[in-house]
C-alpha cells in the first residue's frame, strides 16, 4: 500500500542492520538531571542569538525519561538496531577533573539492556558534537593535545561498563564538521574563527581546524588502541568513526574540475580517513597546506595504520565543484565558498545538482549515495561501511497544519531513492552492512533549533507526544519485507543442506 517496494528491501544482504539514529544532545534533554555536567552545547545554546528559534536542548524530546516509550516506537517499526550517543558530561560531569557519575552510567546501562530485551542492537557513539564544558574551560578542548588522554580515559570507562553488550562502537560523529564549524566558520561551539570566515571574538580559521582535527585523530587512535589491547579479545566488537560525507561532483569533465572535486573530498573527508587508515594525510593537503598541517610521528604510523574496523557514513547531499586553482573563480549566484573551504582551490556550485529542500545544504541527488560508497570502497580497499545517517528535513508547519507534516511522502521518496542507489553500490561489490534513518523522532536540529523536522515520528513540543508519520509506516513495511525475505532465504538454505 505504501509502496514499500519488496524487491528493493528483499535485495539487501542477510544480517543487514536497519535502524534509526539519534544523538544525546538532540534527544535526551534532562540537561542537569542526576548529576550531569554542562556540555559545550548547553553553554552555546544558552547564549542568546545562537539558535534560530532561541531554543536549546534542555528538554529536547526528553528521551532521557521517555526511552522506554521510544523503544516501543522502534519495536513498532521493526528495526534491529538503534544508533545513539553517550553524553560525555553525563558520565564525567567535569571531564577528567572529577568523578564518574554513577547515575549516568546506570542510565545507558538501562537503555542498552532495554534495547537488547527487544532484540535491538545498540550502535554507540562516544561523542556526537557534545563534550564537557569543563574541558573547554580548563584547556581549550580539542585545541589542546591534553584532550587525547582525556578522551582515552572516557572511552575506557565506556568500554569497561558497556563493552560486554555493545558490538559497534563509534569514536566520533562527524569530526570534520566539528573542526570546520567550530573553528573555521565558528558557527558551532566553541565559536572560533577569524578573517573573512565569520564574526568571532577569537580564533584562527586558517590554522585551528587542522590542529583540532589532528587532536581528534590522535584521540581516536588512543581509544582504538585501548579497545584493541584491553577489550577486543574478550568483547569482540568493531570500532569505527562516522564522517559527514558529501559527494562532490565536478561541474565539467575538464581535468581541472575533476581534480578540484578530488581536492574537495580530500580536504573534507579523507582529511580524517587517510591518517586513520593509511597513517598519513592526503597528498593534496600536504602540497597545499605545507607547514599549516601538523605531522605524525613514526610511532603513530605503526600504532594507527588500519585504525578502524568500519567507516560510518552520514550522507545526505551532493555539491558541484569548480576549480579555482587554475582559473579565477568569482562567487556569484549559486556559487559559493564552502565552509569546507578547500583552501581557496575550489568553490561549490549548488545549481542544477538536484532538488533543493528546506535546508540550504541539502540537495536531493540519490546518485551521490552510490558514487560516495563506490568511492570509499575503491579508496579504502573495500572496508565495511555503515550508512550511519540519511534522511530529509522539512520546515516546521504551524500547529494547524500537523497533517501536512504527518503525510511526509517527500521523505519516503527521498529514502526510497537513496536506498535504491545504496543497493546499486552493494550490487557493484561494496561491503555495506547497515542503514540508519535520521531520525526516529523530530528533535533539536542544532542551529535550526526545533524549526526543522527530520523524524519518522512527529513530536508535539508542548506535550512531547509522538505520532507516526507516513514514513514510519513505510519504513516498517520496508523492513518487514526485508525480514520476510531474509527468513525465506535462510529457510531455503536450510532445506538445501
Ligand atoms: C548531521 O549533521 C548530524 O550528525 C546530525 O546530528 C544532524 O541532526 C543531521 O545531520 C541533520 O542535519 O560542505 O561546508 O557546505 C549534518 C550537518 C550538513 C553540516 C552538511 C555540514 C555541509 C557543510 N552538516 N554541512 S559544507
Amino acid at each position: 500500500i505504501l509502496g514499500a517496494n519488496s524487491s528493493l528491501s528483499s535485495s539487501f544482504p542477510t544480517n543487514f542492520l536497519f535502524g534509526t539514529a539519534s544523538s544525546s544532545y538532540q534527544f535526551e534533554g534532562a540537561y542537569l538531571t542526576h548529576g550531569k555536567g554542562l556540555s559545550n552545547w548547553d553553554t552555546f545554546s544558552h547564549k542568546p542569538g545562537n539558535i534560530a528559534d532561541g531554543s536549546n536542548g534542555d528538554i529536547a524530546v526528553d528521551h532521557y525519561h521517555m526511552y522506554l516509550e521510544d523503544i516501543e516506537l522502534m519495536e513498532y517499526i521493526g528495526v534491529n538496531t538503534f544508533r545513539f550517543s553517550i553524553s560525555w558530561a553525563r558520565i564525567l560531569p567535569k571531564g577528567i577533573f572529577g568523578d564518574v557519575n554513577m547515575a549516568g552510567i546506570r542510565h545507558y546501562d538501562n537503555l542498552i539492556n532495554s534495547l537488547l530485551g527487544k532484540g535491538i542492537e545498540p550502535f554507540v557513539s562516544l561523542t556526537h558534537y557534545d563534550i564537557p564544558q569543563e574541558l573547554e574551560d580548563k584547556y581549550g578542548g580539542w585545541l589542546s593535545s591534553q584532550v587525547q588522554k582525556d578522551f582515552a580515559y572516557y572511552a575506557n570507562i565506556c568500554f569497561k561498563y558497556y563493552g560486554d553488550r555493545v558490538k559497534h562502537w563509534v569514536t566520533f560523529n562527524e569530526p570534520n564538521v566539528v573542526a570546520i564549524r567550530g573553528y573555521r566558520s565558528g558557527i558551532y561551539p566553541p565559536a572560533r574563527c577569524s578573517g573573512s570566515f565569520g564574526n568571532c571574538s577569537s580564533g584562527d580559521s586558517e590554522r585551528e581546524p587542522f590542529i583540532v582535527a589532528h587532536n581528534m585523530i590522535l584521540s581516536h587512535a588512543a581509544a582504538v588502541d585501548i579497545y584493541r589491547t584491553k577489550y577486543q579479545g574478550k568483547q569482540n566488537a568493531s570500532i569505527g568513526i562516522v564522517m559527514n560525507a558529501v559527494w562532490y561532483e565536478p561541474i565539467s569533465n575538464s581535468s581541472e574540475d575533476r581534480l578540484a572535486a578530488q581536492r574537495a573530498q580530500s580536504f573534507y573527508m579523507n582529511w580524517f580517513l587517510d591518517p586513520i587508515i593509511f597513517g598519513k594525510y592526503p597528498q593534496e593537503m600536504k602540497d597545499i597546506l605545507g607547514s599549516l598541517l601538523p605531522h605524525f610521528s613514526k610511532d603513530y604510523f605503526k600504532k594507527l595504520k588500519n585504525g578502524l574496523d568500519f567507516i560510518g557514513v552520514n550522507h545526505y547531499t551532493s555539491f558541484y565543484v569548480k576549480d579555482c586553482l587554475h582559473s579565477t573563480c568569482e562567487q556569484g549566484p549559486g556559487i559559493s565558498k564552502t565552509e569546507g573551504y578547500y583552501l581557496r582551490t575550489a568553490l561549490k556550485n549548488n545549481a542544477l545538482i538536484g532538488e533543493s529542500t528546506a535546508l540550504d545544504w541539502l540537495y536531493i541527488y540519490p546518485e551521490g549515495m552510490e558514487k560516495m560508497v563506490i568511492y570509499l570502497k575503491n579508496r579504502y580497499n573495500n572496508i565495511p561501511i555503515f550508512i550511519t545517517e540519511n534522511g530529509l528535513g522539512v520546515m516546521n508547519q504551524p500547529d494547524s497544519n500537523v497533517d501536512s507534516c504527518l503525510n511526509d511522502d517527500k521523505r519516503i521518496e527521498y529514502m526510497k531513492s537513496y536506498l535504491d542507489a545504496l543497493l546499486s553500490a552493494i550490487r557493484k561489490g561494496a561491503d555495506v552492512r547497515g542503514y540508519f534513518a535520521w531520525s526516529l523522532l523530530d528533535n533539536f536540529e542544532w542551529l535550526s533549533g526545533y524549526t526543522i523536522r527530520f523524524g519518522l515520528y512527529h513530536v508535539d513540543y508542548l506535550t512531547l507526544k509522538r505520532t507516526p508519520k507516513t514514513s514510519a509506516k513505510w519504513y516498517k513495511q520496508f523492513i518487514s519485507n526485508f525480514t520476510r525475505f531474509e527468513d525465506a532465504t535462510s529457510y531455503h538454505m536450510l532445506m538445501k543442506q
